[in-house]
């Protein structure tokens, strides 16, 4: 393991990364992103990179555990974002030969699929929070004298929400069942595996136009619309690599039709035009394009545009402490610990981005 190497920065988009990297071994290395400033380019071996933002915004508006459990069906259901995620990237893992532009298309919306998965169990952990409307202070003990804090939470439609999860998400369905590893459709065949994953997009959209219309928790609207219209835009790209294979997908087997742009939240996304770009989140160039380009597949002559990663990010709100779920459960001793790892950590940070600040300006 080697020693902490100085603090650099890549570029993205909206602004530079300062990343603390760590060789682990020859050329492979293990980045600690520490915060934004100068710009530095860093050469990396095969590796994800995460930023502390959110794909879309998390409106705010009261807490819902029954919106949080519908929602949960597109986080954890067969045909929610844990399997788009898992598909994808099995389906590019396992990828064979070298028609690498059908690869990228596929890689890089399975990396989208990884901030779906963020996004969706942030909303839902959003609904929850605060819902037995407990109002203990930080050190005091929940429940004491036999008072049921919680009393809430033995009727709703999932108590895992509460006695497993500590009002956070859960990797299951809106029954509760747990998601499987057996939803993922990987052929190992090109053709299948784009047909599948139309299938796959086409039946998220239809379920998450279902559930925005059990609620109209904004919360719950917000996330549903933007994950309706990305579908939307992964249908495209899904399509349109069909249609390079010669499928005249608009004569063979036309997409669902039903139109989701009476929903106020989703005609707001689709006048802004997030369905026809598709974001490929490659540091080291992408072939999508080749494929995600041109005229969209959807027979309304719209064009599609491949873009390095989507032009907005969002702050992920921070979770507040629950004392009744004993979360994250620090007493004074504990808490003095954290507090004081924070400072120094912070000490370390402002040292570095002085000194990095002097040198490096490229
Ligand atoms: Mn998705």
């Amino acid at each position: 393991m080697g020693k902490l190497m100085p603090v650099k920065t890549i570029k993205i988009s909206h602004g530079e990364l300062m990343i603390a990297l760590k060789e682990m071994n020859k050329g492979f290395f293990y980045g600690m992103i520490l915060g934004q400033r100068h710009s530095y380019t860093i050469n990396f071996a095969n590796m994800f990179f995460h930023v502390q933002s959110l794909i879309n915004e998390i409106v705010a508006d009261e807490p819902d555990p029954s919106a949080a459990n519908a929602l949960q069906e597109g986080l954890g259901g067969q045909f929610g974002e844990m399997r788009t995620m898992m598909q994808y990237l099995f389906q590019s893992f396992n990828f064979r030969g070298d028609a690498v532009p059908y690869l990228d298309l596929i890689q890089g919306v399975g990396i989208e699929e990884i901030s779906h998965v963020e996004l969706i169990s942030k909303t839902i952990a959003t609904l929850l929070d605060g819902s037995p409307q407990y109002n203990g202070k930080k050190f005091d003990v929940p429940g004491k004298g036999g008072e049921a804090t919680m009393d809430m939470a033995k009727d709703q439609m999932n108590p895992h929400h509460f006695i497993v999860g500590a009002q956070g998400a859960l990797p299951v369905d809106s029954a509760g069942n747990p998601w499987s590893g057996s939803y993922v459709h990987s052929h190992g065949n090109l053709v299948l595996d784009l047909m599948d994953n139309l299938v796959l997009e086409a039946t998220g959209r239809l379920q998450k136009c279902r559930i925005y219309q059990m609620s109209e928790n904004a919360t719950l609207r917000a996330t549903v619309a933007f994950l309706i219209v990305r579908d939307e835009a992964h249908q495209a790209a899904f399509a349109k690599a069909l249609e390079t294979l010669g499928v005249n997908w608009g004569k063979v087997l036309p997409i669902p039709k039903f139109d989701s742009s009476k929903y106020p939240e989703v005609k707001k996304l689709l006048d802004a035009g997030i369905h026809r770009e598709q974001y490929h989140f490659r540091l080291d160039g992408s072939q999508m394009e080749k494929i995600f380009s041109g005229t969209a597949p959807l027979g309304d002559n719209s064009e599609l545009v491949t873009l390095k990663e989507p032009r907005q990010s969002f702050p992920i709100p921070m979770a507040p402490e629950r004392p009744e779920e004993f979360a994250p459960g620090l007493d004074p001793d504990l808490q003095e610990l954290a507090d004081a790892f924070t400072t120094f950590k912070e000490s370390m940070t402002d040292k570095k981005n002085r000194t990095n600040g002097k040198k490096s300006k490229n």
